[in-house]
């Protein structure tokens, strides 16, 4: 195993705030409960290890209610990593906190800059190219910028579309292998993975289809018995966490973590 979409041996992650209440959702299903997602976030950090990973993981910020979230700040290849620039505004000051601790692992960085915006949670990076949703935080100029610093290092940029009303393209869906998609059905629909194999999380599982594979783990959110028979049948080595409380501010498996080669 050396694909460098799922090989990996670092990951980055934030220690939660109890500012994490004021979190960023399109819906209110309440605020999080701190103590509750502190613990989750944990056994998040603890899988992560058992799955090989070294973890750096970074001071919590207590007035930045979202920087749990770091997937959205960064875009890690094996070559180099982008600084993004989060659509959300309130998310802006995430990026400048994180870019030094991106700079020690990464010798190239590179930074987009406004008005262009894109959040790392729109984008797929499967080895063989990076898949881009545009959505309400990831527009046409934030696509322009990463393929301006990353085509000329030989990466492939793809633009898609995240589906509406949905935050990210990943929130829809994840890499399982290097030509294996878990995609929900409303995303893989649009026909942006002909290319790849495509699993389907079963119908009223969607939220299930943000996961993360680290090495030979999948990371999946607790409480979708079905994605969770598929996976396991399919042979991996499937870890379920807790998720309540992350959801109720639209976070889910892939956006607590930068995974790193
Ligand atoms: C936000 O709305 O920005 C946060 N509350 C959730 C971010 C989730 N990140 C991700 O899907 N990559």
């Amino acid at each position: 195993m050396s694909d460098p979409a799922i090989t990996f041996s670092k990951a980055i992650t934030r220690r939660p705030s109890a500012c994490v209440k004021h979190g960023l959702r399109s819906e209110d299903a309440g605020d999080p409960d701190f103590l509750r997602l502190e613990r989750d976030h944990q056994a998040y950090v603890d899988a992560l290890k058992a799955a090989g990973a070294n973890v750096v993981e970074l001071e919590a910020l207590d007035d930045l209610p979202d920087a749990v979230f770091v997937e959205d700040t960064a875009l890690c290849l094996p070559d180099c990593a982008i600084l993004m620039r989060p659509g959300a505004e309130s998310r802006g000051p995430e990026v400048t906190q994180i870019s030094d601790d991106i700079r020690k692992i990464f010798e190239t960085v590179f930074e987009v800059s406004g008005p262009a915006y894109i959040e790392g949670g729109d984008i797929l990076y499967t080895g063989r190219e990076i898949l881009v949703g545009t959505s309400e935080r990831t527009d046409h100029a934030g696509i322009a910028q990463l393929a301006g610093f990353v085509e000329p290092r030989g990466h492939r940029v793809r633009t898609v579309k995240t589906p509406p009303g949905v935050l990210h393209f990943k929130t829809d869906c994840s890499l399982v292998e290097t030509d294996t998609i878990l995609s929900t059905q409303r995303l893989a629909s649009s026909g942006c993975f002909a290319d790849y194999k495509v699993l389907i999380v079963p119908e009223g599982e969607e939220a299930a289809a943000n996961m993360i594979r680290f090495n030979n783990t999948l990371i999946m959110s607790a409480g979708f018995p079905k994605t969770f028979q598929m996976l396991s049948t399919a042979g991996f080595d499937v870890v379920q966490l807790n998720n309540s409380e992350c959801a109720k501010i639209d976070g889910g498996m892939s956006c607590l973590s930068l995974r790193i080669a």
